[in-house]
């Protein structure tokens, strides 16, 4: 009866927990955020002790914890005897002014081991209120003292995944004063006075700003879903029908995304995309590509493409993916901005072309990606500029 009585207590936590993001955000925003690999957490400053009400994957693998030992529990309890008390009065003091805060701190893994991480905080406000407090975590790489060249975005984000481990956060510490008292003078080496890189600053902004809009993006309003699934193919579905056409008629396995939307969707989708992957239409327009990827799949390259997406460059990369039904492939992907009439990059095309493949006509992959990619850029140039009836097809 007791055992009962304190699962049910358990499911009843766990499900308020669950409801603050599905009171204010479409049930979709828990997929959306499952599938980013950053490090974050995500706490609710409305329900009593301030727990955390969602662990991405990354964080909870950086950190060794599984989520039910962390959802429902305060930061606090990654952090430990060296914890810098000036960095946890500083975030105490962000939380309670509302306003983000980018610090480095010392935090603990579950196994007890400190690390240093660089902590964002992001307060999330809906409607002038805020509802939740967004951590994100980008480990601190080492840097020896005589530093050879800085560590590169791709190298820190591989040892984010699986040498570097970063850790959570904490705030709200009153009670962390006594342990403070011995924890100033302690870990003065070189190690414990990391700074972070500019570029691992960027990162952390970055993700946060990712975050942030996709679940802005999500928001429900005022009982009026701003945006949900059937909302986001609405919103995702503005390509001409001319312009539909035009691409119909580019027979390889290529998608547009709009990365003028929030968390760049999936815009347009080939026939031979659907049936290299294994789904429908439906299925795959308005999402971001990232449900390609799974276990296995290199989080270097998909930082590389990431990387190339912000300088607004084009790049090849060969990638593990998997289809619908969980087979995997090689995909050989590249990705290259399409600008339209005004010279404004209107979309970003992926084009797989299947490693294993034998069928490429003699040609080589590079041919064919350079020629799907051709074909749609001239297809959106000669559209986008003119919509209605005035529109000519390009000759294909
Ligand atoms: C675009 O074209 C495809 C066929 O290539 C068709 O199945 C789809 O319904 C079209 N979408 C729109 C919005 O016209
Ligand atoms: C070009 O793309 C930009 C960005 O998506 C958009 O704001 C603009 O309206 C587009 N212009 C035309 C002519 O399609
Ligand atoms: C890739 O090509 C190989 C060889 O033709 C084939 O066996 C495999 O099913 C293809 N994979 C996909 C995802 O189409
Ligand atoms: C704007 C909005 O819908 N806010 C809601 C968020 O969820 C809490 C419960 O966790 C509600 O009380 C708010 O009204």
């Amino acid at each position: 009866m007791v055992a009962l009585k304190l699962i049910a207590l358990a499911m009843e936590d766990r499900l308020r927990l669950t409801e603050s993001l599905t009171l204010n955000y479409s049930d979709s925003v828990l997929d959306a955020l499952a599938d980013l690999a950053d490090s974050f957490l995500l706490t609710d400053p409305a329900i009593a002790g301030h727990p955390i009400v969602f662990a991405s994957l990354g964080f909870l693998s950086m950190s060794g914890y599984s989520a039910d030992e962390v959802l429902g529990r305060n930061g606090r309890i990654f952090q430990g005897p060296d914890t810098d008390r000036r960095s946890v009065m500083e975030i105490r003091e962000a939380i309670r002014e509302e306003r983000t805060v980018q610090i480095s701190l010392l935090n603990y893994r579950k196994d007890g081991s400190p690390h240093r991480i660089l902590f964002h905080l992001s307060p999330v406000v809906v409607e002038g209120r805020v509802i939740h407090f967004l951590a994100v975590q980008v480990p601190i790489a080492a840097r020896r003292p005589r530093a050879k060249k800085r560590v590169g975005m791709a190298a820190a984000f591989g040892a984010c995944r699986d040498e570097v481990r970063g850790e959570g956060f904490g705030f709200r510490s009153e009670d962390l004063m006594d342990s403070f008292e011995d924890a100033d003078n302690r870990g003065l080496e070189a190690e414990e006075l990391r700074e972070a890189s500019d570029l691992e600053k960027q990162k952390a902004s970055n993700a946060a700003k990712n975050i942030i809009s996709i679940l802005t993006y999500y928001r429900k309003h005022a009982n009026r879903l701003l945006c949900g699934k059937i909302c986001s193919l609405a919103s995702t579905a503005p390509l001409s029908s001319s312009l539909n056409i035009s691409l119909g008629r580019i027979k390889q396995s290529f998608v547009l995304t709009d990365p003028n939307l929030p968390d760049m969707p999936i815009v347009y989708a080939s026939d031979a995309f659907l049936s290299l992957t294994g789904y429908s239409r439906q299925e795959v327009l308005g999402r971001n590509c990232r449900f390609l990827n799974g276990p296995g799949t290199d989080v270097e390259t998909l930082q590389e493409l990431k990387d190339s997406i912000q300088a607004e460059q084009a790049c090849s990369v060969r990638v593990l993916n998997y289809r619908k039904d969980k087979n995997t492939f090689w995909n050989l992907l590249h990705i290259s901005p399409v600008r339209n009439a005004t010279g404004k990059i209107a979309f970003y095309v992926g084009v797989q072309i299947n490693e294993s493949s034998k069928d490429g006509n003699g040609l080589s992959p590079e041919m064919r990606q350079f020629s799907a990619v051709a074909s749609v850029k001239v297809a959106v140039r000669s559209l986008s500029a003119c919509p209605g009836p005035s529109s000519r097809s390009s000759s294909s």
